[in-house]
């Protein structure tokens, strides 16, 4: 396991007032990272804020560091730091931004835009795996709570460990949160199998929508603006609904596209390995991973159908 670089250590050393942001609507990986890393700084007598945009997902609301989030703000830090966020536009930031002497990135995107003064940006499963190293570089002392925070980034961010973004490290932090806490049996439930009525009734409704484009391995799902507004709105999306395209068997690519306002998109791509969709979320202005990544869309949707067709006839030619 790589140990992190000595301007990362310094920095969380040898300031005291830190600020904690993360991207708009945050998953496990971001919600479990900030935990993780707000306590793990706290264990060392600095000062730490946060500042997330809520309410969370049900499943990710049993974290009682929760209770800390977006309390009041100062109007100066020591550091910002960004988690698992790849570009400062895509954070969730405060209308009046404080002010810092340094912007700290911890993020594992591919697309990251290193928009930091410092910037600790690797490609790994998860950004917890991140915080994980960097807390160990710490010597902080890890708590049940901790744990569950790290499991819950690494778990949600590799669909309980079935991605190709899952390595050794992975699994080698993993086996050092069995050390801490002996079972995540429940955890992984929770943050897997278990929805409430709307989310199931969702997820319903995005499989009802499923096509398959052309005769081309490309899966597409659509969830119009009623139908979310029926089944109570985004926060009932789970992050599982983009996977289920790609588990229907012979997708390569799958498009999930969320009618978030009449006519205005929020679309999530995933792909099989060789297939990289992050190019074509860059295209439309959002970003992401080879395997996963998301944009903001208006307009024709058969064009983006079109789009989809040509980056998975491209990329099969050269494969
Ligand atoms: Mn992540």
């Amino acid at each position: 396991m790589n140990t992190i670089p000595d301007e990362i250590f310094n920095c969380l050393c040898n300031n005291q007032r830190f600020l904690i942001l993360l991207h708009q609507k945050p998953d496990g990986d971001a919600i479990g990272s900030a935990v993780a890393l707000g306590k793990g700084l706290k264990q060392l007598n600095k000062t730490v804020d946060y500042y997330i945009d809520l309410p969370l997902e049900d499943k990710l609301g049993f974290f009682e560091e929760i209770q800390y989030f977006n309390q009041t703000l100062q109007d100066d830090y020591d550091v910002i730091i960004y988690l698992d966020c790849s570009s400062s536009s895509f954070a969730f930031s405060p209308a009046e931004m404080p002010t810092a002497k340094t912007r700290l990135v911890i993020d594992h995107h591919k697309s990251n835009a290193h928009y930091g003064d410092l910037n600790f940006v690797e490609i790994t499963g998860a950004t917890a795996e991140i915080v994980f190293r960097v807390l160990r570089g710490l010597n902080v002392v890890f708590d049940e709570e901790m744990a569950d925070a790290i499991f819950t980034g690494i778990t949600t961010d590799t669909g309980s460990f079935q991605f190709s973004n899952v390595t050794v490290d992975t699994h080698l932090i993993a086996s050092e949160l069995y050390a801490i806490k002996t079972n995540y049996a429940h955890l992984s439930k929770r943050l897997h199998t278990q929805k409430n009525i709307n989310q199931m009734k969702m997820t319903g409704a995005a499989i009802h929508s499923l096509e398959i484009l052309d005769g081309m391995p490309i899966a597409l799902m659509i969830l119009d603006h009623e139908t979310i507004v029926k089944f109570g709105g985004t926060i009932n999306i789970t992050d599982d609904v983009a996977n289920l395209g790609q588990n229907t068997i012979g997708v390569a690519i799958t498009a999930l596209l969320k009618e978030i306002d009449p006519g205005e998109y929020r679309v999530s791509l995933r792909a099989k390995y060789p297939y990289d969709i992050h190019e074509i979320a860059l295209k439309y202005g959002g970003g992401g991973h080879e395997r996963a990544a998301g944009f903001n869309f208006c307009g024709d949707v058969g064009e983006l159908k079109q789009d989809l067709m040509e980056v998975y006839a491209n990329q099969n030619g050269e494969a």
